[in-house]
């Protein structure tokens, strides 16, 4: 599909210079095949959509008046960059993306030398990009630096942290925001109550700009009106917030109005210090679902373009994410002091019942992790149950923090309600994504905390002590091996009476997580196992110390050996290649 049928232009562009060597006439109709090749390519394999088809043309003007990749562009998050990616030479591997081998979903420094930062995480853009230009400064390089950061991006700290150190510097630095209104759901905050009246500003902007050059001509009275307009915007006129951070606003104007943006960026692109552009765009551009319902098209799975038609995936059972939300309402109604927060993260955690349900008891926080759990400390230190959901890994070391993990979604039900009645923080790590499949009980019951679960009885003398979703991914060579299984449950406080069980009872023990083995769960066991003065042998299963690549869930467990056949072989190497199997008296 693709290159054969389009109309020409998009397939001639392997760089970014074929670009550049385009009359300003062709980019509209350059534009115009992009945006249907990634409505024709997402729809074969799903990926980010409707961010991407808002920046199609920023991404042409963009290539087109910058001199990438010497000039610096980052995409903040990366998920509305697959315009970029395709002008940039990776057309034909598109269809590949998001899959193992294949393009990264966001871009990757290893991937392209256009891709000059690597993403995923959101709000990172502009201290990256401050970075790259002090770097510019001190090398005496005339290279140019570009930011691009939507509104949702803008809601976190680190993107005002960064405004506030680059505005500080007299530094050749361009931030452009994205304005589409949207985060994956509804852009939240007073800051995008903020970029809303930026744009009700924007007739009283044109007329600004235009006495600007008449005003400019005559530097006393421009002066004047410089300084009186400070006073005066701060009233009427947006666009102050980021003069007073100290960088040159321009804006709003219409990110798809190719012809603006052109001239725009081309004329920024020579002005010295900070500046801030703010465009304007529409997430789902140019496709009529995803511009009805951009949160629905944010990442769709595989789809018909013709009809805008979602390919359904096999379900068996519900995800985790709905365990959690579900289970959130049913404590929302029996306690009043239950709350749900989420950082921008709202269909994603299983939040779209709770917020319907209970709205004064949901807080979507806008992009804002710190923000989130501070918040929660505080509703906690006044007696409330704040319940976050967040997308992070965390570690062992937080002192009085309950680490749970369930071995399936019942059991993750009952460790949340195990945990909305503790009287100190606790997290329950699940993964993206179904369980095994299990009934999901209605009636919640707390569980002992700290108490381990023995799963199975061995007489072969080896031990698989599991956390989480090993616990199910170890049974089958826990019969093989005539192994004890234990669902250890607790990663934090361990169950430290059955780990000394386990080590008298048993010749060699295997730890196994769904987590880094470095600080993860099995050290816990080991640190266990050296106070109480064990030295039973001991094999740690877990994710490698290495950044995993991007893939589905199922692939990259695979590749880390956390599969059940990754597993069996592992375990069934330690157990036997070191003799300790042999050493067990036969029958
Ligand atoms: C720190 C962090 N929190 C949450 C996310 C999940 N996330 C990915 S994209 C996104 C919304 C971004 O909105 P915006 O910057 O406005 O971009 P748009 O999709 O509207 O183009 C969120 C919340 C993330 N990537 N990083």
């Amino acid at each position: 599909m693709g290159d054969e049928r389009q109309g020409g232009l998009l397939a001639a562009i392997e760089t970014p210079a074929d670009l550049r060597a385009l009359p300003r006439s062709d980019l509209r109709p350059l534009a115009d095949e992009l945006r249907q090749y990634l409505i024709e390519t997402v729809g074969q394999m799903g990926g980010h959509l409707a961010a991407g088809l808002g920046t199609v043309e920023l991404a042409v003007a963009l290539h087109h008046v910058f001199d990438t990749p010497y000039d610096r562009l980052i995409w903040d998050v990366g998920h509305q960059a697959y315009p970029h990616k395709v002008l940039t030479g990776r057309r034909r591997r598109l269809s590949s993306i998001k899959q193992r081998g294949g393009l990264a979903p966001f871009p990757s420094r290893a991937e392209s030398v256009y891709d000059s930062f690597g993403v995923g995480h959101s709000s990172t853009s502009i201290s990256a990009a401050l970075g790259m230009a002090i770097a510019n400064r001190l090398t005496g390089s005339d290279r140019r630096v570009v930011a691009v950061i939507g509104d949702g991006a803008m809601s976190a700290g680190l993107a005002w942290e960064a405004l506030n150190h680059a505005g500080s510097l007299d530094i050749d630095l361009l931030v452009v925001l994205n304005d589409n209104d949207m985060s994956i759901s509804e852009n939240v905050g007073a800051l995008s109550k903020y970029f809303a009246r930026l744009l009700s500003g924007r007739t009283y902007s044109h007329l600004r700009e235009g006495g600007k050059k008449v005003l400019r001509k005559m530097p006393a009275a421009w002066e004047l009106a410089r300084r009186s307009e400070v006073h005066a915007k701060g009233m009427v006129l947006p666009g102050t917030l980021f003069e007073e951070m100290g960088f040159n606003y321009i804006g709003p104007i219409d990110g798809h109005d190719m012809n603006a943006l052109v001239t725009t960026l081309g004329n920024m692109r020579h002005l010295p210090g900070p500046q801030f552009l703010h465009v304007v765009t529409q997430k789902g551009k140019g496709y009529a679902p995803a511009e009805a319902d951009p949160i629905k098209w944010h990442g769709p799975g595989p789809y018909d373009p013709a009809s805008g038609t979602l390919f359904k995936e096999q379900s068996a059972g519900p995800t985790y994410s709905q365990v959690f939300g579900e289970w959130l309402c049913d404590m929302a109604e029996l306690d009043s002091r239950f709350v749900g927060i989420t950082p921008a993260m709202r269909e994603g955690s299983g939040l779209v019942d709770f917020e319907k349900r209970f709205p004064e008891r949901y807080f979507d926080v806008a992009i804002a992790e710190q923000h989130a759990v501070t918040l929660a400390a505080g509703l906690a230190c006044d007696g409330m149950r704040p319940v976050v959901a967040i997308y992070s890994t965390f570690l062992r070391c937080v002192p009085n923090l309950v680490v749970m993990a369930p071995a399936d979604e019942n059991e993750c039900r009952q460790m949340l309600y195990t945990a909305g009645q503790l009287d100190q923080p606790a997290a329950v790590r699940y993964p993206r994504g179904r369980g095994a499949g299990v009934a999901v009980e209605k009636t919640m019951r707390p569980l002992p905390v700290g108490r381990a679960e023995l799963r199975r009885q061995g007489s072969s003398g080896l031990a698989l002590l599991a956390f989480g979703t090993m616990v199910n991914i170890a049974a089958a060579t826990a019969e093989a091996l005539d192994a004890t299984l234990v669902n250890m449950r607790f990663v934090k406080p361990l169950d430290e009476a059955i780990v000394a069980q386990v080590a008298a009872a048993h010749l060699a023990i295997v730890t196994l997580e769904e987590n880094a083995i470095e600080g993860g769960a099995g050290s816990a066991v080991l640190e266990c196992l050296q106070r109480i003065g064990s030295a039973v042998p001991v094999l740690q299963v877990g994710v490698p110390d290495g950044f995993v690549e991007h893939g589905s869930r199922e692939d990259n467990l695979a590749t880390a050996g956390l599969d059940a056949a990754g597993v069996r072989t592992a375990v069934e190497r330690f157990w036997r290649g070191r003799g300790i199997a042999r050493a067990v008296p036969a029958g």
